[in-house]
């Protein structure tokens, strides 16, 4: 049988294009996707996996027709042909893969900006180097306690990093506000408007949320993986996040910037709840509050700290009074409630 070569290569290139878009489009790599803005991230990552698919056969392909074609015949001792480069493939194996790293870069752009990533509310801060240059003294490793009381602070409450409004509600308020404060280490999170405090982080579903990000002590990052968002928490600097979660369900809250020695117990969890569970869950709140600080919290161990539960092996461990003390936010209204238990 003779099969011309050209043949042979187009259906090859067909088959590796049906399997990995096939693959591309299955990998099932990624967990649920609870937020609306998820999908844009999504297919941004099977649009790499397809095309890292189709690169790896391709390559992995080539190895292993070459083993077997160009092998060593028994008795042949002669050398292989000089084969010495080749422009016109040198162009090709050049121009494949620019075009593929300039159209992910525009992919990704357009997603990041769908996103709201390009909010100027959010991204395109003028007073971000006015701030760098006025704390370029301070060392950067170092806990910058109360640094969010400096006036530069108020001078970035105007303007957040993160992911802003998206194109398509900017200019309008979002429906639920949330302060998030990261300290070592813990989530905790405070809704401004009435004045809860939660280690838990509860959020209506098909409502815009936006939560304002800061650190008491270093750098931390929010990370939620099935809202497909991560936004770093600096001291001394709020970011944001602004997005709407869609299904209803209990999702984790990572830390994702080794931030300490139990930077890995660092977590909570986010619940997404019908909008009015979520109001009754707010209502609750604000009445245990209300009637009684400390019980409201000692009930409910979720909302401990870690320091709250690492307390008791505080002796064990070798960790001091004067370092436990340091776990605590210095501005946050919520250290008050939490701080009787320790
Ligand atoms: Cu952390």
């Amino acid at each position: 049988m003779n099969i011309p070569s050209s043949i042979v290569t187009m259906l090859a290139g067909i088959i590796l294009t049906i399997v990995s878009y096939w693959f591309g489009q299955h990998n099932g790599l990624m967990p649920q996707a609870a937020s609306e803005e998820a999908p844009w991230v999504d297919g941004l990552f099977n649009t790499m996996m397809t095309i890292a698919t189709g690169l790896f056969l391709l390559v992995q392909g080539i190895i292993i027709i070459s083993v077997f074609k160009y092998r060593r015949r028994p008795g042949d001792e002669t050398d292989g042909p000089p084969i010495e480069g080749n422009i016109p493939l040198e162009i090709l194996w050049t121009a494949i893969p620019a075009t593929i790293v300039l159209g992910l870069g525009i992919y990704s752009f357009e997603v990041y900006n769908s996103m709201g990533g390009l909010d100027p509310m959010a991204s395109h801060d003028p007073k971000t180097m006015h701030a760098e240059v006025r704390h370029s003294g301070a060392a950067i490793a170092a806990p910058l306690p109360g640094a969010t009381e400096t006036p530069e602070a108020s001078d970035a409450e105007q303007v957040a990093l993160g992911v802003g409004a998206s194109p398509g509600t900017q200019g309008r308020d979002a429906d639920v506000s949330v302060n998030v404060l990261g300290l070592q280490f813990a989530w905790i999170f405070t809704y401004p408007d009435s004045g809860v405090t939660s280690g838990e982080l509860h959020l209506p579903a098909g409502k815009e949320a936006k939560l304002t990000i800061a650190a008491s002590d270093v750098i931390h990052a929010l990370w939620i993986p099935q809202f497909r968002l991560k936004q770093d928490a600096i001291p001394g600097r709020d970011t944001e996040l602004r997005f709407v979660p869609k299904d209803v369900g209990t999702y984790p809250v990572v830390c994702a910037e080794l931030c300490g020695a139990y930077h890995g117990g660092m977590k909570a969890q986010v619940v997404v709840e019908e909008p009015e569970v979520f109001e009754a869950w707010l209502q609750s709140q604000i009445a245990a509050q209300q009637s009684g600080d400390d019980r409201a919290i000692a009930l409910n161990t979720d909302s401990l700290s870690e320091a709250e539960y690492l307390q008791p092996y505080a002796d064990e461990i070798g960790v001091n009074a004067q370092g436990l003390g340091q776990l605590h936010p210095p501005q946050a209204e919520g250290s008050h409630k939490i701080h009787h238990h320790i």
